[in-house]
């Protein structure tokens, strides 16, 4: 009897609790709502439905409400998806499941797996315990962005005379002019000297044509031990230069970490190795710094007593990234130029290195890389983006009359 009652009492201060008063009812506890992650192809023409699962993790008995918004990743409201805010999601008693449509834009530009989040709030008559999707709209395109806007160098130069050009209007690259380099550096050079974070292949991922244009692509992905990949390219043993005028017409990528380069090694290392027989870099630019391009030369005895005359300039307006510009070396006997857009802002003569030995009137190549990471850059950060491409129009090489 005592017992009875106690359970009674237990009994009715829980339904007095419950508010409902709807006598007769089994109490269920209160759901917890979950929302799932969703990773879809983007499609291809107007928009595409991406469903978000929002779940409860088990019947209630009362009506659930929670509220969701959306919140930028790498995928932007407007470009990529159609913003949602605190919009209401309604559990009918006893439903489980429910699906929230976003409205993802469909182009037939080649992105990257760009992210975003959809953010449940507010819950009624439950809890949450996943709070947040991401939302992964991958990439289904081939085709870059770009415009062939920026300067365009004169075909001719009085006292030169064209050499070789590469217009890089094919669709693979020219075995007569290229080969690639792969790899890490590893074993006699991991990270090449620099502690660079790439693997470099030849794969169309890292290096195609387009428009005219040859792209090598920088992409975060795990590939041979390593977090990134790119493409490297070089002319030794191919075509090799000793004088001249080299124009490259480029549009560089940009963000922190991410470091494209134009420059030349000795042919043949008459004066010793890395850096006696020197290194003429037409163009480097580390990604932190998108409107500066810098012209470098190195020398010296050897690793332990390395030399650098390294000099720089801006943009007049905007970043390096915005446009294609013209990178430009004119180079002769005791002394080198560097040009950006037809414009001198470094001269090298054989008078600036002094007691050393002068190495650049010898055979050099050419070559174009991607690097990622490195000791001058530093690494990628959240906001760097992936993939990035260094666009190149065309190489032209002039020898001297
Ligand atoms: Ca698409
Ligand atoms: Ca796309
Ligand atoms: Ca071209």
């Amino acid at each position: 009897m005592k017992i009875l009652s106690v359970l009674s009492l237990v009994l009715l201060i829980s339904c007095s609790k419950g508010g409902s008063g709807g006598g007769g009812e089994t109490p269920t506890p209160a759901p917890q709502i979950s929302i799932t992650d969703l990773s879809l192809f983007e499609g291809n023409g107007g928009t595409t439905t991406f469903p978000v699962e929002v779940k409860l993790s088990n019947k209630s008995s009362k009506e659930v409400k929670v509220q969701y918004s959306t919140i930028e990743g790498f995928a932007k409201a407007g470009e990529d998806y159609t913003a949602v805010t605190n919009q209401t999601l309604t559990f009918a008693p006893n439903e489980t499941t429910k699906t929230i449509n976003i409205t993802i834009v469909a182009d037939l530009i080649k992105e990257g797996d760009d992210d975003f989040t959809v953010q449940l709030s507010a819950p009624v008559n439950a809890t949450i315990s996943k709070a947040d999707a991401k939302v992964i709209i991958r990439n289904d395109d081939t085709k870059i962005s770009f415009t062939n806007t920026g300067y365009e160098a004169p075909t001719t130069y009085p006292g030169y005379t064209l050499d070789w050009a590469d217009e890089f209007n094919n669709t693979s690259l020219d075995a007569s002019i290229w080969s690639n380099q792969n790899g890490d550096g590893c074993p006699g050079n991991c990270g090449w000297g620099n502690n660079e974070l790439q693997y470099y292949t030849n794969r169309p991922q890292n290096i195609f044509f387009q428009d005219g244009k040859l792209v090598i692509e920088a992409n975060k992905e795990s590939f041979s031990g390593k977090s990134y990949t790119s493409s490297k390219i070089l002319t030794s043993g191919k075509k090799k230069i000793k004088y001249g005028r080299i124009d490259i017409r480029a549009k560089l990528p940009t963000g922190q970490g991410i470091w494209p380069a134009f420059w030349m090694m000795p042919q043949d290392d008459v004066y010793g190795g890395w850096p006696a027989s020197g290194e003429i870099d037409i163009m480097e630019m580390v990604g932190h710094e998108p409107n500066r391009t810098h012209g470098t030369v190195h020398y010296g005895t050897g690793w332990n007593d390395r030399k650098n005359i390294s000099k720089s300039t801006t943009t007049s307006t905007g970043t390096l990234h915005d446009k294609f510009y013209v990178y430009s070396l004119e180079w002769k006997e005791n002394e080198i130029k560097w040009f950006l857009d037809g414009n001198l802002f470094a001269t090298l003569t054989k008078a600036d290195l002094g007691a050393y030995n002068y190495p650049f009137n010898e055979y050099f190549y050419l070559i174009f890389n991607l690097a990622v990471g490195g000791n001058w850059p530093g690494s990628p950060n959240a906001a760097t983006y992936f993939p990035q491409w260094l666009i190149v129009d065309y190489v032209r090489v002039y020898k001297p009359n």
